[in-house]
């Protein structure tokens, strides 16, 4: 049973970041408070000749009350002493998107199919977690497959946010329309 402490919160183990990178696409996500990419994120993980790993991130989001965008995201990660958990320093390549540093931790992948990400913002004073996210990426757009279902159940009940996530869609919409350029 999970006492839902962050400090005891299990990541992957002999985290290979070079397995990690390429393309992953959201098919599930828990939101943190505010602001958030809503749908079609993508994520592609680099890892640089300096062996450092950087990110770009794209996703629908809505700002100023109504304004639809596809937000394109740039993120460098900084190694801590455990090998599955960095801090993740992300910015938008327009002003109007959000900057900031996340925790960002790799809780389980087989890194051919599924990976569960976690990040939690805010501690609490008995050591919960007062305001997480978490997304569920799969190498496919479309999903997970049938027999990745039962562990990414089991890690999301670990994570204490079993319920607590919702499915997120790939339309196309990053492809197709709302992009929007800094000049
Ligand atoms: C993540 C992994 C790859 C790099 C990045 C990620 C997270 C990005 C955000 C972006 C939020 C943007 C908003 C804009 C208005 C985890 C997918 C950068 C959290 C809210």
């Amino acid at each position: 049973a999970q006492d839902c402490q962050v400090a005891n919160i299990q990541v992957m183990q002999n985290f290979n970041k070079s397995r990690y990178a390429g393309t992953w696409y959201a098919v599930g996500k828990k939101d943190p408070e505010g602001l958030f990419l809503l749908d079609n994120i993508v994520a592609n993980i680099y890892i640089g000749e300096d062996d450092k790993i950087t990110a770009t991130a794209e996703g629908r989001v809505i700002i100023l009350n109504n304004w639809e965008v596809c937000a394109h995201m740039m993120a460098t990660f900084e190694e801590t002493a455990d090998p599955a958990k960095f801090k993740m320093k992300y910015w938008g390549a327009a002003n109007y998107l959000q900057t900031g540093n996340d925790d960002h931790w790799v809780i389980d992948t087989d890194y051919d199919n599924y990976a569960v990400h976690y990040s939690c913002r805010l501690i609490d004073s008995d050591g919960t977690c007062l305001d997480s996210y978490s997304f569920i990426f799969s190498r496919h757009p479309n999903g997970l497959r049938t027999e990745d279902q039962a562990i990414v159940t089991q890690r999301k009940t670990e994570l204490c946010l079993l319920g607590k996530y919702r499915r997120a869609a790939h339309s196309g919409f990053c492809q197709n329309s709302g992009s929007v350029d800094q000049s």
